[in-house]
C-alpha cells in the first residue's frame, strides 16, 4: 500500500509552489493542508520545529523540510517517474550548483520590498546582474535549464521569478523586462500544463502582497 503524502503549505509561497509542481509533476498523489501562516498550526511547529515554516512534506508520517530538499526527496522516492534532477552525476552537481546560486540570492531579492530611493534602485541593479548571470552561464540556448524539459532548476528559479514580477508590480521597477532571453524561457516554463495550473495568478499574488505590506 502506498504511503500518504501530505503536503502543508500556502498558495502565496513559491517555495510550498515549487513542491506542488514537482508531485504533479511525478504524479503523485497528495493532500494539501493549506497553513495560515499568522497562527500556525500545532502539526506545523511538530513537524518543523527549526524553521517553522511551509512548506513541509509528509510521506507516511515522516516530514521532510526545505523546498530544495523536498524537490530531491521526492525525486529520489519516485525515481522511475519524471526525473526532475538529471541523471548524469556531473550535470545533477551543476543543477545543485544553480539552485544555491539562486538559494544563496533570495535575500537579495526580498529585500526590495521594503527598499526606498537609493537603496531600492541599488537592489534593482543587483538583481538584473543576478538574472544575467543565469541568462550567461545557466540557461544558454537551451529551451529549460534542465534541457529540453523542465527540472530541478527550472522549478526553483521559474517560481522565484513568478513572485519577482509581483514585487516589480508592487515596488514600480523594471528588472526581469531587461533580460530578453529569460523572459522567452519563463513564457515555455509557464505554459507548461503542471506549472500553468499550480502558479497562483500574477494579480492575485499582488493584491495578497498589497495588503501585506499596507
Ligand atoms: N528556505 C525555505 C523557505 C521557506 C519559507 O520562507 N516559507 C515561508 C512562506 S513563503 C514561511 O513559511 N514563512 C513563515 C515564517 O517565516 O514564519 C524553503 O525553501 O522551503
Amino acid at each position: 500500500m502506498e504511503e500518504a503524502v501530505k503536503l502543508f503549505g500556502g498558495r502565496s509561497s513559491p517555495f510550498s509552489c515549487r513542491v506542488e509542481c514537482a508531485l504533479k509533476l511525478k504524479g503523485v498523489k497528495y493532500e494539501f493542508i493549506k497553513e495560515d501562516l499568522s497562527n500556525k498550526s500545532d502539526l506545523l511547529l511538530q513537524y518543523n520545529p527549526v524553521h517553522k515554516k511551509i512548506p513541509v512534506l509528509v510521506h507516511g508520517g515522516k516530514p521532510i523540510v526545505e523546498s530544495l530538499i523536498i524537490l530531491e526527496y521526492i525525486d529520489e522516492t519516485w525515481p522511475e517517474r519524471y526525473p526532475i534532477l538529471p541523471k548524469d552525476p556531473y550535470e545533477r552537481s551543476k543543477a545543485r550548483f544553480w539552485t544555491k546560486f539562486m538559494e544563496d540570492k533570495e535575500s537579495t531579492f526580498w529585500s526590495l520590498i521594503f527598499a526606498t530611493g537609493e537603496t531600492k534602485e541599488k537592489i534593482v541593479n543587483e538583481n538584473i546582474e543576478i538574472l544575467k548571470t543565469l541568462e550567461e552561464h545557466a540557461l544558454g540556448d537551451k529551451m529549460f535549464f534542465g534541457g529540453d524539459d523542465i527540472g530541478f532548476v527550472d522549478l526553483a528559479i521559474g517560481t522565484g521569478i513568478h513572485w519577482m514580477k509581483v514585487v516589480e508590480d508592487i515596488k514600480e521597477v523594471k528588472i526581469f523586462e531587461t533580460c530578453n532571453p529569460l523572459q522567452a524561457w519563463f513564457e515555455r516554463f509557464s505554459e507548461v500544463p503542471v506549472v500553468k495550473e499550480s502558479l497562483p495568478s500574477h494579480h492575485e499574488l499582488v493584491a495578497h502582497y498589497k495588503t501585506r505590506m499596507g
